[in-house]
């Protein structure tokens, strides 16, 4: 069985980064280890959340595996709470790095034009050199405009514009690079990617729904990474992360009673098992 590990939070209450990580990647049939960064009594949407930093505790488990030879077929990173911790995960990259092993950066700092609580353009940057060590990073347009410091643009982009900041963030080192939330103002919404290896785009979209949702970036980099680690091409992955996506968005926008801060990625998984067997 393939072996995953994600570095992030685990957030107790708010359906990001871990607690969607690990069932995501398991339903892939994939064994997920996990390197919890803190923990949050809520994702940082909510006001008031408590938030216990676990900087310390990383090298010692990291020395630990070490010492058990444990190995990955994967690393995948969502987010990161300090530069400490970026650090400490790019060195993480080093001692784990195997020949055919994939490294997943999911740059997570913000949306909307707007950087996440805690956040400053000194973490974007030294974010943006975490990315040199990636296989394959997923960051959205604002993220993606923080690490490249240029301005964020809403909409009215074209094609153009979204190749060219792929390849702008591929320079920044990742081998591949994947805009998400990408919106040419004709009622869909997607993602499209950069291989700079072979100089290949991929692209695809699905309409866009009438409500977003906090942590459909983390759903969407899990499900990304689980396809990649079965063995799907990244435009086969990249359909299948965007339709899970989808469908988990579809069945909150269902749910009368769904709460505010985050998907029911739960009620999409008989999609997606159906999907990959
Ligand atoms: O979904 C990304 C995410 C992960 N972890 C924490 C967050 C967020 C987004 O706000 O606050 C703690």
């Amino acid at each position: 069985m393939k072996r995953i590990l994600t570095i992030q939070d685990i957030s107790c209450v708010g359906k990001c980064s871990l607690t969607v990580a690990l069932p995501i990647i398991s339903a892939f049939g994939i064994e997920t280890a996990v390197l919890p960064t803190a923990v949050l009594s809520t994702h940082t949407a909510f006001s008031g959340f408590t938030f216990r930093d676990l900087t310390d505790d990383i090298d010692p488990i990291a020395e630990h595996w070490k010492k058990e030879k444990i190995s990955f077929d994967a690393m995948y990173t969502g987010y990161l709470g300090s530069f400490k911790q970026l650090e400490i995960v790019s060195k993480i990259f080093d001692d784990f790095k195997t020949d055919n092993g994939l490294v997943l950066v999911d740059p997570v700092m913000g949306d909307n034009g707007k950087l996440y609580t805690g956040f400053t353009q000194e973490f974007a940057d030294a974010m943006a050199k975490l990315c040199q060590k990636a296989d394959v990073i997923v960051p959205n347009l604002t993220e993606a405009s923080f690490m490249l410091r240029e301005p964020f643009v809403a909409s009215g982009y074209d094609e153009e514009y979204i190749k060219s900041t792929l390849k702008k963030l591929c320079k920044l080192g990742a081998k591949k690079s994947v805009l998400t939330g990408v919106n040419f103002g004709d009622g869909k919404l997607g993602v499209y990617g950069y291989d700079s290896q072979t100089n290949e785009y991929f692209s695809y979209f699905r309409e866009h729904l009438p409500k977003s949702f906090h942590g459909t970036g983390d759903v969407f980099a899990s499900a990304l990474l689980g396809g990649l680690t079965i063995g799907k091409n990244l435009q086969n992955a990249l359909e299948i992360a965007v339709d899970f996506t989808v469908e988990s968005i579809a069945a909150t926008i269902k749910n009368a009673n769904h709460n505010w801060y985050g998907v029911d990625f739960e009620s999409a998984f008989p999609y997606l098992i159906n999907r990959i067997k």
